[in-house]
């Protein structure tokens, strides 16, 4: 069901305006001429360009780490809870500017208003945790093997972070990291996505607000606009103590070793292949609303959209057909739109990507129910918007296998609970999963064999809070990010020995002068 009308380029870069303006981005001191090196800023949903912006040269980059590095001498001598109040007033300012910095998350990434708004609602989330984490760095204390000794574990700033976004969360992973490397003790260099560096500008902007208004250092969060050469400048630099990216397993692939190489830290957040398991016992209105959500919401373009649906062979056939008419209602359109509810894919590369993966699913066996096609192309010839589809595949054949970033839900069914988990726990990425059961022994069963760093019952795979550690396993490269101990990723830790018995007893009995 595409929706009717578009909005003209004109008004979708009113919006950007409008948004860059309120949190503190001069519109007219950002577009530039068009250049060699010039960063295009497009909307996905008009797929025109909006404006060119200036790109960070080498030079700029190294100044731009060098003053990190300064400012990390500032920061790091800063107690930690007075290091919260900074994070603590750039979550009131998210809050204040939330609508503003949701539209720009339109504008950018062709979000709906609402999961725009819930992707800053999730940066003013991080904000208030790592304010209360910023009093709640703690080692351990331990006994020691020796009299008159203690030992404990402490925990110290890092250094500068570099942070690496992906155009389908272009706020929100970078809060994560921010609010706990700045609670920690670190300042952060910023390589967002080319697709979204408007939004990258206006968050920035007001997180420097914050650090003005608090006497924080200056510095301590900047942002590097430009292609991936930037990007390699940032992975290489042996200044950059921790680097925490965001995007494909492609681009994780090459960003650990080289990382790895200098002996940097990383934490990466790579691509993920999530299915859910509807076991005979599901809630199906319930399983309907999670899997529908997860697998169209977005557009397809969650790292933990649900891509492949493992249904109970006793309930697959009655599961499809509602979900086949379910997407059926599903408005494809404008994000700006009332009532859309599927915006754009990002652009024409993603859209051949969903074409030749349902040429390969078909070839593989599959049987497309519903979807795939483009929809208002003759409105917008240079805007993605496609029907979010459903493809019944025989088995998990090669292409299920991989994750194509769009709205693609392959359905497999399975007789046994410990097939569909094998099934689960097939493909080399280990983000997300979930089954949908009432049966608490299967849903135990599962949570304690699904090999995904996030495993769900009862709801979609997408959509985490971030009170939890965020991350998968395996090909989704094993970081963690938000909550719970994802902030000693942002710390160097120490273990202290300390003797206050007047002797000098060795550890392990060892004799010597
Ligand atoms: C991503 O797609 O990179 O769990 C992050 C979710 C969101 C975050 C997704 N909280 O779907």
């Amino acid at each position: 069901a595409p929706a009717v009308s578009l909005p003209t380029s004109e008004s979708v870069l009113s919006l950007a305006e409008a948004g860059l303006s309120a949190c503190g981005v001069d519109p007219a001191a950002l577009f530039v001429p068009e250049a060699p090196g010039t960063v295009a800023a497009r909307s996905p949903i008009t797929g025109t360009v909006l404006g060119h912006l200036a790109a960070h040269g080498a030079e700029d980059v190294d100044r731009t780490i060098a003053s990190a590095v300064e400012a990390f001498a500032a920061w790091r001598t800063v107690p930690a809870p007075v290091r919260g109040r900074l994070v603590q007033r750039w979550g009131q300012l998210l809050g204040e500017f939330k609508d503003d910095l949701a539209a720009l998350v339109t504008v950018e990434a062709g979000k709906t208003p609402s999961e725009a708004a819930g992707e800053v609602q999730e940066m003013i989330d991080i904000c208030e945790l790592a304010v209360g984490q910023s009093r709640q760095l703690y080692g351990k204390t331990l006994p020691s093997e020796r009299p008159g000794h203690r030992l404990m574990e402490t925990w110290h700033p890092l250094g500068v972070v570099g942070i690496v976004t992906a155009f389908n969360f272009p706020v929100a992973p970078y809060a994560w990291n921010t609010a706990l490397a700045l609670v920690c003790g670190d300042p952060v260099v910023w390589k967002p996505s080319e697709a979204t560096v408007l939004s990258a500008l206006a968050t920035t902007a007001l997180l420097n607000r914050a650090a003005a208004e608090v006497g924080a250092p200056e510095n301590l969060a900047q942002v590097l606009v430009g292609d991936r050469a930037v990007g390699e400048l940032l992975v290489d630099d042996s200044r950059v103590a921790l680097l925490s990216a965001t995007g494909s397993v492609r681009m994780g692939r090459e960003i650990g070793p080289r990382v790895a190489a200098r002996f940097g830290r990383v934490l990466l957040e790579l691509g993920g292949n999530n299915a859910a398991v509807v076991a005979p016992s599901a809630d199906l209105d319930l399983t309907l609303r999670g899997a529908v959500f997860a697998a169209a919401g977005t557009a397809g373009q969650r790292c933990t959209t649900l891509r492949r649906l493992i249904v109970h062979e006793s309930v697959a056939d009655s599961l499809v057909e509602r979900i086949v008419a379910a997407y059926g209602t599903l408005s494809i359109g404008s994000p700006t739109e009332d009532g859309v509810l599927v915006g754009p894919l990002i652009g024409e590369a993603a859209y051949a990507k969903m074409q030749s993966a349902l040429e390969a699913a078909v070839a593989e066996g599959g049987a497309v129910l519903c979807g795939g096609g483009r929809v208002l192309e003759s409105e917008a010839p240079d805007a993605f918007y496609v029907e979010p589809a459903v493809v019944r595949m025989p088995a998990q054949t090669p292409i299920v296998f991989e994750e194509t970033f769009a709205p693609i839900l392959y359905v497999m069914e399975y007789t046994d609970l410990e097939d569909a988990v094998a099934m689960n726990n097939a493909v080399s990425q280990g983000l997300s999963s979930a089954i949908f059961t009432s049966d608490l022994s299967e849903a135990e069963y599962f949570l304690a064999h699904s090999d995904t760093g996030i495993a769900n019952v009862n709801i979609g795979t997408s959509g985490a809070e971030i009170g939890g550690a965020f991350g998968g396993n395996k090909e989704t490269g094993g970081g963690r990010e938000s909550g719970t101990d994802s902030w000693q990723a942002y710390m160097r830790q120490a273990t202290n020995t300390i003797n206050y018995s007047g002797e000098l007893p060795l550890a392990q009995g060892v004799e010597f002068i």
